[in-house]
């Protein structure tokens, strides 16, 4: 085996990424064509690649890195847990100090009677969890009917058979066999897409009451739980009309249906609050949680459990678990993580300074004669890209030609921002200043116009 080092050329490097490693949710076969951008170091909100382009990163990893890059104490805090207590299970009637105070320290900062942890090793392992958990409660109480659990079109929590069934990606369904039986979905707030006539208002109820449209007719002694993001992620960074989340919230406690709400994305400061639940409103009875937990520094995960719900599951033996559940080098690294989150008031920061100071500066990104609508929730927000605004209108292409052109003009601009279809989506690391704000907005407007030029020059619009 060669050594593989910094020091190679960036082609063999390439070279040797296509040879042997397949990437998730890619075409590798153009992307070994291609070669991958090799990423080698990253300080704050900044990424290095392997020919010394600084690259900012507006997506935060992939929505996870909160505090930032390169925070030496992280890695102080890892070696130390690996000298101490590399490995051990929470299995058989054992437990140890990482697991203990992270738990602890997740149930202090999560609202209501979220009071207990189920340890996963990422989003979609605790989204698993949630299926299992949440139809064995209602299995203990004597209603093993409640079984099918609602999600949403478009949304996205997991890539696992279970995770991948809850979320609502059309691609995915498409491969793999799924989704497994006893999970329903529901349209999506999307006002920008799907609204039509409605006012925002209007639509956003209309959407709402889909979930008990789906309740009344699948019959409410089958339904288990709903699950859903605060704010739609991957799906594009759809913000619900202010109607929507009161009337899901009353919905499930009329009909008695468990609350899922996925905090992945939103979790830890991405909304300005340290839940996106707490920014929406809303109750849930469990909380996923990852990402944000350790700040990508370590994978993990987990499931974020009512007082009502862990003392049903409590009753009996809950045949579920991961070798990694709890891990002691990633709870050691959360705890850490939540540590700099709170002793830096970085959700504060979020809060008071850099989600004011980017939420103008978005929303005047819609003078731009592509942008269609400007929509942000503390610090992740998106774009609609159209070719005519009064209209709402979609381009001619295959949905998504236009949102990659654009992605790669951010890219060559050394501006990481993803496209979903259409729309181009922002979550950088929290701690980014006003002044990394100005650069990412300046790259971005370059990046527009040079797609607008493009778009004109291929008779795209
Ligand atoms: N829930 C939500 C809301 C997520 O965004 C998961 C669960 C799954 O987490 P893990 O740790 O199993 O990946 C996610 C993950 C994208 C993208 O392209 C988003 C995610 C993952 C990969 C790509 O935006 N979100």
């Amino acid at each position: 085996m060669p050594m593989i080092s910094n020091h190679l050329p960036t082609a063999e490097l390439q070279a040797l990424d296509a040879s042997h490693h397949m990437h998730p949710f890619t075409c590798n076969a153009e992307l070994a064509q291609k070669g991958a951008r090799v990423i080698t170091r990253a300080k704050g909100v900044m990424l290095t690649d392997s020919d010394g382009h600084e690259i900012l990163d507006a997506m935060a990893g992939l929505w996870c890195v909160n505090i930032g890059y390169g925070r030496d104490e992280m890695a102080e805090v890892a070696a130390r847990q690996m000298r101490e207590l590399p490995y051990y299970n929470t299995f058989f009637q054992t437990t140890h100090l990482p697991a203990i105070a992270l738990a602890h320290k997740i149930a202090e900062l999560a609202p209501g009677a979220l009071n207990n942890v189920f340890f996963a090793g990422s989003g979609s392992e605790a989204n698993d969890t949630n299926i299992r958990m949440v139809r064995h409660y209602w299995a203990v109480k004597g209603q093993p009917s409640k079984s099918i659990l609602i999600g949403r079109n478009n949304g996205y929590h997991g890539s696992s058979v279970g995770s991948g069934s809850l979320g609502g990606m059309a691609a995915m369904h498409a491969q793999g066999g799924l989704p497994i039986p006893d999970i329903h979905h529901i349209n999506e707030p999307n006002w920008w897409a799907d609204g039509g006539d409605m006012s925002p208002e209007e639509f956003g109820l209309h959407r709402a009451q889909e979930l008990e449209q789906a309740i009344l007719s699948l019959g409410e002694d089958r339904v288990a739980a709903f699950i859903a993001e605060p704010v739609q992620g991957a799906g594009g960074v759809i913000v619900a009309p202010e109607t929507y989340w009161p009337e899901i919230q009353r919905i499930c406690d009329t009909y008695d249906i468990l609350l899922i709400a996925d905090e992945v994305i939103c979790g830890f400061g991405r909304t300005g609050e340290w839940f996106g639940s707490q920014t929406v409103g809303i109750r849930p009875d469990i909380m996923t949680i990852a990402k944000g937990l350790s700040s990508g520094y370590a994978p993990i995960g987990g499931s974020v459990v009512s007082d009502e719900v862990a003392s049903v599951i409590a009753k009996s033996e809950f045949n579920h678990g991961y070798t990694y559940s709890g891990h002691p080098v990633a709870a050691a690294v959360a705890l850490e993580n939540l540590r700099i989150l709170e002793d830096e008031r970085i959700i504060e920061h979020v809060r008071d300074v850099a989600a004011p100071y980017l939420k103008d500066k978005w929303a005047a990104l819609v003078d731009h004669p592509l942008v269609g609508e400007a929509k942000i929730v503390g610090l992740m927000g998106s774009i609609a890209l159209t070719p005519n605004k009064a209209t709402r209108a979609v381009f001619a292409a295959d949905t998504g030609t236009v949102g990659y052109i654009c992605r790669e003009r951010c890219f060559a601009n050394n501006l990481v921002m993803r496209h979903v279809g259409d729309r181009m989506i922002v979550a950088p690391p929290l701690v980014i200043t006003p002044e990394e704000i100005d650069v990412m907005i300046a790259r971005a407007r370059t990046s527009l116009d040079e797609c607008h030029a493009i778009l004109k020059e291929r008779g795209l619009i």
